[in-house]
């Protein structure tokens, strides 16, 4: 029962804002990434949010033009920033977890495809709950996410 309504709300998001997925009570909010060339490693960012009343976790992510996708979470030790693989991300209930620059990451090791910026790469997300979610990283041409469009001043959650 509960499955059924996650491939429902899965099978909704071919429609939805290129900035936001959810399936059930989790979100997967502005997931970006830089431009990288085919056979290198390319980043995965983006902010879970979990509105849900029970902790999740991501599990695991695949993509289907990388070999393979870690997470790794990243940390300054004596001036030098290093990154450790995670097994898996929790996102607290009511909560939020951010990956970008400096925290946690995705790595999309062997890339198939070069991204250039307004490339999406596509990938799946699976959740300890068993929830999955299907994401596009939008490839920005900056530092940061990509611009959205036009945002109303206070219409952001
Ligand atoms: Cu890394």
């Amino acid at each position: 029962m509960k499955r059924a309504l996650i491939a429902a709300a899965v099978t909704v998001l071919a429609a939805a804002p290129l900035s936001a997925f959810s399936a059930g009570t989790l979100e997967v909010l502005q997931p970006w990434s830089r431009p990288a060339v085919a056979g290198t490693t390319g980043v995965g960012y983006m902010v879970l949010a979990n509105h849900g009343r029970s902790p999740d976790a991501l599990e695991k992510v695949e993509s289907p033009i990388a070999a393979r996708v870690e997470m790794h979470s990243s940390a300054m030790a004596g001036g030098i920033m290093t990154m450790e693989k995670q097994d898996k991300v929790a996102v607290p209930a009511g909560g939020r977890t951010t990956f970008g620059p400096g925290a946690y990451h995705l790595m999309l090791i062997g890339l198939t495809k070069t991204l250039n910026p307004g490339d999406r790469a596509p990938a799946t997300l699976t959740f300890a709950s068993g929830a999955r979610l299907k994401v596009a990283f939008v490839v920005s041409a900056g530092m940061g996410p990509p611009p959205v469009a036009a945002p109303t001043p206070g219409a952001n959650r």
